[in-house]
């Protein structure tokens, strides 16, 4: 497949101000997320994205409105660039009503149907076969829509991986794998648990097309994003992308970080995907230092107001506490059997 040499071709400033700006917008919400965890405001897990913008803003920029999404628990980045509020997801950090889960999900569990964010999933792989069943959705109703699926590279351990990627090549679905290979799942390596460190050939032992990308060019991610969707929604069934991308941060905010150089951290640093984008655009003469200025204010505000928001936004009753514990009319299959009812062959 031809590519394009992103590093060199003349750029769009305006789209790249827009790329920027989103990697910008999660960038700072983020920053802030760390205050606000130290401060005991948000509490739970957190598990920052610094460093892989570039994947979810990149990618996002593919996806139609009608697609889903679904991602993992480190999916601020996610559902900031897919058109979740800054307010909705930073109120769903502080367990607020008005958080995008009601509060009741944190940072790990964001979800919003309206713009078909299908979570945040703390199950390593989780999110795997939801993907899988949306795309299954999709193909049996004539939908042209494709579910974009992120995992990071920890997931390919997981039986959930292979399953979901068997079903997805037989069934010629149409779902857009993800794959954000960061080099770490926690403290472990790749190489020190998978044998094959090469994950693209992982999803070719499926005949699922793979290419990998480098996940800290916000161009090249949008670019190879785009091919991939396209093939799938022209019906080429599933393709998957392997993102190579590093957290500049730790796994979450429990990491003391022992099993990773600070040297390797601080030459991946060099490769900061705002960074990249922020010199390219003054290679090509293109940088506007008081445009840059008013955007670091646009979004500096925009994260204080979510904070405000989530401050002044209110706890649910405990009256409610059990609401959607369960589903309200109870499915029979859990009904208690009546004396002599037969039923199917279930497990
Ligand atoms: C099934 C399962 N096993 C173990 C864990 C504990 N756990 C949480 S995050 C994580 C590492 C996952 O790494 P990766 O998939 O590479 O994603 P990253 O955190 O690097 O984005 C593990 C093992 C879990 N949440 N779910
Ligand atoms: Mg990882």
């Amino acid at each position: 497949m031809a590519r394009t040499n992103h590093k060199t071709s003349a750029i769009d400033r305006e789209h790249a101000m827009l790329l920027l700006r989103e990697m910008l917008r999660i960038r700072r919400l983020e920053e802030k997320c760390v205050e606000l965890y130290t401060a005991g405001k948000i509490r739970g897990f957190v598990h920052l994205y610094i460093g892989e913008e570039a994947v979810a803003v990149g990618s996002m920029q593919a996806l139609q409105p009608e697609d889903a999404i679904v991602a993992t628990y480190r999916e601020h980045g996610h559902a900031l660039a897919r058109g979740v509020s800054a307010n909705a997801i930073m109120a769903e950090m502080y367990g607020k009503l008005e958080g995008c889960s009601r509060g009741r999900g944190g940072s790990m569990h964001l979800f919003d149907a309206a713009t078909r964010f299908y979570g945040g999933n703390a199950i390593v792989g989780g999110g795997l076969p939801v993907a899988v069943g949306l795309a299954l959705a999709n193909k049996l109703a004539g939908r042209q829509q494709l579910v974009a699926c992120y995992f990071g590279e920890g997931a390919v351990a997981e039986g959930e991986f292979h399953e979901s990627l068997n079903l997805a090549a037989l069934w010629k679905l149409p779902v857009l794998f993800c794959c954000e290979n960061n080099l770490y799942a926690m403290g472990t390596a790749l190489a020190r648990s998978e044998s094959e460190t090469d994950i693209c050939l992982k999803a070719a032992a499926f005949e699922i097309p793979a290419w990998p990308v480098d996940g800290m060019d916000v161009l090249a991610v949008e670019d190879a994003t785009r091919r991939a969707a396209t093939a799938v929604r022209a019906g080429g069934g599933a393709h998957f992308l392997e993102y190579r991308t590093y957290r500049f941060r730790a796994h979450s905010m429990y990491d003391p970080e022992l099993y990773r150089d600070k040297q390797e951290v601080e030459e991946w640093k060099k490769r900061d995907p705002i960074g990249q984008l922020i010199e390219r655009l003054k290679g090509q003469k293109l940088w506007q230092e008081d445009a840059w200025q008013r955007m670091e204010e646009e979004v500096r505000r925009e994260v204080a107001q979510s904070i405000e928001f989530s401050e002044a936004g209110r706890w649910e009753p405990v009256e409610e506490l059990t609401r959607f514990v369960y589903s309200e009319a109870a499915p029979t299959f859990i009904l208690p059997r009546k004396a002599g009812e037969e039923r199917g062959g279930g497990v």
